[in-house]
């Protein structure tokens, strides 16, 4: 299949971009470097330094005989989109082209309107783009379990059929996003659905969890294939940063009473989830929505689990419950389904102590890299 990558250097892009072509796919990449020139403004670099598209794909290809073609320019452009489009002539697009950070979002009013521009001006391209010229191609577009937010029902994947005066109708589950950045996602829904209605696109939405870990079957024998690692405050997921914090020997920043519970996955899991809604396309006029993650847990529970598997390796892990820097639910019921992309094929890889380990050693490796100011600056919601 040929799949082009919207926001191919990214933290899950660049590792989808390898392990699609490891798996027979031809793809093509596309970037702007926006990720890279937040993190440079904001002083918050990732672990490892990653070199850029050109030199991964040139390393990609020495390794693994493949080639990952790519585009350089932003996607908010139309004329970049249209030359990108009748280059590739894609019969699949992913679209991981967004800036993807909750704290960034709420940082201030310019990063909060470069947050709503990017997202949805780019998905809006993407629709009218595979309208010009791609008709049929599917779009699997990340989502986020974030768009739910934590009501007080069980979550359904994606849909909900809802009684009303003895009539019944289905409709999008009730969204309520917790963060500027989460409410981007519910938006880009609303929009594909308005497109999926009027002009019978396919997309497939994948509501995924927060991620973790670096490793994956493509980079596991060479360093300088791994993908960004940040642990900073703004583009860390939670558990990549305790594992940074345990070995830096900075308690684990537990936010208020860290009874807060999310669906999390491994990433080679988001590797295989993206793959397996690509090789099974939605249909022509449908918004396929899946629940992407693979388990639950509390901040508290990934925070014990830290803690036990730092113990294991001589790490002495302190926790510190800090007053929360976010506008959430501590405490709340926690039940979303999960089913569809179990059903299509995915075995997943459970955060065991074996993994956080791994994950662990492989940061000790680079333990003087780590910046501790980066870790926590208190970006507050208000
Ligand atoms: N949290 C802490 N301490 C920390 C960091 C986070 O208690 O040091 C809590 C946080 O308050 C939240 C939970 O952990 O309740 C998860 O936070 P985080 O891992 O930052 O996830 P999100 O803010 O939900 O965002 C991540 C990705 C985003 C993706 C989303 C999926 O950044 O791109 O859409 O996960 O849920």
């Amino acid at each position: 299949m040929r799949i082009l990558i919207l926001g191919g250097d990214g933290y899950l892009g660049w590792p989808t971009a390898m392990h699609l072509t490891a798996k027979g796919h031809k793809v093509a990449v596309v970037d702007n470097y926006l990720r890279r020139h937040l993190c440079r403004e904001e002083d918050v670099e990732p672990l490892f330094d990653v070199p850029n598209l050109h030199k991964r794909a040139d390393l990609w290809k020495a390794v693994s005989g493949y080639d990952v073609p790519m585009f350089i320019g932003d996607l908010r452009e139309w004329d970049f989109v249209e030359q990108v489009f009748k280059d590739f002539t894609p019969e699949a697009i992913i679209h991981y082209a967004e800036q993807p950070s909750a704290p960034y979002s709420m940082l201030n009013r310019r990063a909060a309107m470069l947050t709503l521009q990017n997202n949805l001006d780019v998905t809006a391209n993407v629709v009218f783009a595979v309208k010009e010229f791609c008709p049929g191609a599917h779009i699997v577009k990340i989502g986020t379990m974030g768009e739910y937010g934590t009501p007080d029902i069980d979550i359904e994947e994606g849909w909900i059929d809802i009684k009303h005066k003895g009539r019944e109708h289905r409709f999008l589950y009730p969204r309520q996003a917790g963060s500027l950045y989460h409410t981007t996602k519910v938006m880009d829904t609303d929009l594909l659905w308005f497109y999926v209605r009027m002009w019978g696109i396919r997309v497939t939405d994948l509501m995924q969890g927060p991620v973790y870990g670096l490793i994956t079957e493509e980079n596991e024998k060479d360093e300088r294939l791994f993908p960004f690692f940040n642990y900073d405050e703004i583009f860390g997921t939670v558990l990549n940063r305790f594992v940074v914090q345990a070995v830096a020997g900075y308690p684990l920043t537990v936010y208020g009473k860290g009874g807060q519970t999310r669906g999390y996955l491994n990433i080679k899991d988001t590797l295989n989830c993206v793959r397996l809604s690509l090789e099974n396309p939605a249909k022509e006029g449908e918004l396929r929505i899946f629940n992407q993650f693979v388990e639950t847990f509390s901040v508290n529970e990934l925070a014990d689990k830290v803690q036990q598997v730092g113990k294991g390796l001589g790490l002495p892990v302190e926790v510190k419950a800090l007053e929360n820097p976010r506008k959430e639910a501590e405490n709340h019921y926690y039940n979303p389904s999960h089913t569809g992309l179990l059903e299509l094929g995915l075995e997943p890889n459970y955060l065991t102590d074996d993994v956080l380990a791994q994950m662990m050693e492989t940061v000790i490796q680079h333990k003087d890299a780590i910046d501790k100011n980066a870790i926590f600056r208190g970006v507050r919601w208000e």
